[in-house]
């Protein structure tokens, strides 16, 4: 069982990536996973209602509903589980929808209790909205803001650090500039976490630039950790061209 933690603030995309990932799977549209089952279709079902017009291959301009919880103790989990048709393993994953009030909340007053079970999630999403980081006036602060969170999240799972993603949405107005990156790897490398920058675009709204659910599948396979390649039985031991193995042989000692 994978474990995702999602983080974000309000309106920054990751109900968005959610319908969008259960769209993708649940219409065959993955190149390398094919669904099995998932025990919460429901819960998907309600998320990803808006975004139904989207199997008539016209995504609408909104997908999602501003995610509000009735319980604020129990985050409900998404579950999925999918064959990774490369080696044929079925793995499950757990993926809660959870209001970007509860990542402010935990940037500016670090307030955690409530996520207490993202310490034991394998990878953890944190979602950033692309629109404020290429606009020049919501730049910095979405990055500052970044950090901060990274920072928390380095607190809270000091035991045992996940894998972290920066997923960027609205990759559908292009990719994200040189000097943007730059600035958002700088701000990574001041914290003791590491994490990968991703491009999405759950939804697009300009479709020549990219599809709707760009980088979805990226953002699955790095999240799940890859294929392991089975061993080559008999190793080939025939020298490459022009690598003077001769004279190279055993230089190295
Ligand atoms: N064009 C475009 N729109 C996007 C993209 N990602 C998200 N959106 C839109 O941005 C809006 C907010 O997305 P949500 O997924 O609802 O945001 P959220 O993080 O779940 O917000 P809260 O539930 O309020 O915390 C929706 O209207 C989405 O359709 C993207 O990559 N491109
Ligand atoms: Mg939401």
């Amino acid at each position: 069982m994978t474990g995702i933690g999602i983080l974000g603030e309000s309106n920054s995309g990751k109900t968005a990536c959610l319908v969008s990932l259960y769209l993708l799977v649940s219409n065959g549209l993955l190149e390398g996973w094919t669904f099995a089952n998932s025990a919460s279709l429901t819960g998907f079902e309600d998320i990803a209602r808006a975004a139904r017009a989207w199997n008539d291959g016209h995504p609408p301009d909104q997908i999602t509903l501003h995610t509000e919880m009735a319980d604020d103790r129990q985050p409900g989990l998404l579950h999925l589980r999918l064959k990774r048709k490369s080696d044929s393993r079925r793995v499950d994953i757990t993926l809660p929808d959870l209001p970007g009030e509860w990542t402010e909340a935990l940037v500016k007053s670090s307030r955690s209790d409530r996520l207490e079970f993202m310490r034991s999630a394998e990878t953890v999403w944190l979602v950033v909205d692309g629109k404020a980081l290429r606009e020049l006036s919501t730049r910095q602060g979405a990055i500052t803001r970044l950090g901060e969170l990274l920072g928390r999240l380095e607190w809270m799972t000091k035991e045992c650090p996940p894998k972290v993603l920066v997923v960027v949405t609205h990759r559908d107005k292009g990719e994200l500039g040189q000097s943007i990156r730059d600035r958002l790897g700088a701000e990574i490398a001041k914290r003791a976490l590491r994490a990968e920058i991703v491009e999405i675009a759950p939804v697009a709204e300009d479709e020549t630039i990219c599809k709707s659910g760009f980088g979805i599948e990226a953002l699955l396979d790095a999240s799940v950790g890859a294929a392991s390649e089975a061993p080559e039985f008999w190793a080939s031991t025939t020298p490459t061209e022009g690598s003077r193995a001769y004279l190279g042989y055993r230089s190295d000692r």
